[in-house]
């Protein structure tokens, strides 16, 4: 086992077991002209986790760890998108509607890609998600058991609401996960700070967080 200083106490974790999972990292959320934006958002926000990201990436690479991206995406005709997601928001764009970057959301178009400085490499695993949580209609669940994950180190975007719901989902299926601080973004710094607060809370009811220094050096 090794271990990484963590709140609300140290994760020991087994190398063999681990895999980094990064969330949503999509230039639909980060980039102007997606769905972040579109419902009026400032996805400048969410640029300070794209170099601990990048970083948590070189290092589970270098050790040959299992990496899995996920992708909030919808099929082209939408047939996955319920009405009660499609008609949120109420911003001038919605799910599926022709954008800059080609339909908000849909599976295929340039705006659902990963941003380049995160891009998958060939080998690793990328889960496309309806939901907010990656578990939700994805064969989630069967890769990891097939990789023999038990501990999952999570990053990606937006903390509050992809991270926080399949944290959460991990959780419940008995994952012991870690979120890394600065690898996560909202578009709200304070529900950032919340949902770090009320993961590690009551003992680490949903888990541990910890620095990407952290988790770095741990692999090293
Ligand atoms: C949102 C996400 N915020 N990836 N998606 O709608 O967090």
């Amino acid at each position: 086992m090794l271990t990484i200083p963590a709140l609300p106490y140290p994760f020991p974790f087994p190398l063999a077991r681990t895999a980094l999972i990064v969330i949503d990292m999509q230039r639909d959320f980060l980039e102007p002209g997606g769905f972040g934006e579109a419902l009026g958002n400032d996805v400048t926000q969410l640029r300070p986790s794209v170099a601990p990201t990048r970083a948590l990436l070189d290092a589970f690479r270098a050790r040959g760890l299992p990496v899995i991206h996920t992708k909030e995406v919808h099929r082209p005709d939408l047939s996955d998108c319920p009405p009660s997601k499609l008609n949120r928001g109420g911003g001038p764009l919605r799910i599926g509607d022709p954008g800059p970057m080609g339909r908000i959301l849909v599976a295929g178009e340039p705006g659902s890609d990963i941003i380049p400085e995160l891009a998958p490499l060939a080998g690793e695993i990328v889960i496309e998600k309806p939901g907010k949580g990656a578990f939700y209609a994805t064969p989630l669940a069967d890769a990891l058991a097939e990789l023999g994950t038990s501990h999952l180190i999570f990053a990606g975007v937006t903390t509050e609401v992809c991270v926080q719901t399949t944290m959460r989902e991990a959780n419940d299926r008995g994952f012991e996960c870690l979120l890394v601080e600065d690898a996560t973004d909202s578009y709200f710094p304070a529900f950032k700070a919340a949902t770090l607060a009320m993961i590690r809370a009551q003992g680490g009811i949903v888990g541990w967080t910890a620095p990407s220094a952290a988790v770095v050096a741990a692999l090293e």
